[in-house]
């Protein structure tokens, strides 16, 4: 056997075996926002036990129940299957080494809450100093987000203990601000703004000081929170308050 002959032969050979070893279905798998390589961490809250909350994205930022909170007794029926029912200072749920979306990058974040309380935070994360947080929960007894130094929120109020999606979006920006870059969504829609203030043009640069905390104060049920180091577009929020996130995306997104 000659040379090149020799070198056919491997070639063809490694190609069976990639072949064999590649699942057919892969490389068709269109991408949903339940597989989007940008679903930075997902907690479903689907769990009846234990302490700990699962990330369903698995980059395995799994989320621990803290204080006096396990789901034995703090697991509730969610907007799908299970969630995590909170009581403000009995604990809250810390994602441990986990930094969320820092500096100035874009990034998504939705939940579904049920809660008749105005106060307390959904998710959280950052440097404590202005514009260096990234706090999303209850500002002034609505749902909007806070930098520090800064806020943004809706007009709607949703603690009339039925099931909201709720969702902030910064876009891409070489340096986001509240006035100009950061929109909020109500089950689905583009919320209507009640203010804005205080340092609203002041950058986001997202400090890495602090673990990803949820639920702190908070007082109701959260499920379903996700955190996408992505700006989703208006028909991929509806599909995610639709529960449609298992649908392939847009391919023009
Ligand atoms: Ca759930």
């Amino acid at each position: 056997m000659d040379r090149n002959h020799l070198c056919a032969c491997s070639t063809l050979l490694v190609s069976i075996v990639l072949a064999w070893n590649t699942p057919l279905a892969q490389a068709d798998e269109p991408v949903t926002l339940d597989t989007d390589p940008n679903l930075a961490a997902w907690w479903k809250f689907d769990e009846t036990s234990g302490t700990t909350a699962a990330d369903a994205s698995k980059h395995g930022r799994n989320a621990a129940l803290k204080g006096e909170l396990s789901f034995d007794k703090n697991s509730a029926a969610g907007r799908t299957g299970g969630a995590v029912r909170l009581d403000a200072g009995e604990g809250h749920l810390e994602a441990t080494r986990y930094k969320g979306v820092g500096g100035t990058q874009p990034r998504t974040l939705a939940a579904w809450i049920k809660t008749v309380a105005t106060t307390g935070e959904i998710v959280s994360w950052g440097t404590n100093d202005f514009g260096r947080m990234w706090t999303f929960g209850f500002v002034r007894g609505r749902i909007g987000v806070t930098p520090h130094g800064g806020y943004l929120y809706m007009n709607a109020e949703t603690h009339d203990d039925q099931w909201h999606h709720v969702t902030v979006v910064v876009g891409q920006a070489e340096s986001p601000n509240l006035h100009d870059d950061v929109t909020l969504y109500l089950d689905g829609e583009v919320a209507v703004i009640h203010d804005i203030g205080l340092l609203d043009l002041w950058p986001i640069d997202t400090g890495d000081e602090l673990d990803v905390r949820i639920g702190r104060n908070f007082k109701g049920l959260i499920d379903d929170l996700r955190i996408y180091n992505r700006a989703l577009s208006e028909e991929e929020i509806l599909a995610l308050f639709k529960l449609e996130s298992n649908r392939p995306l847009t391919p023009s997104r």
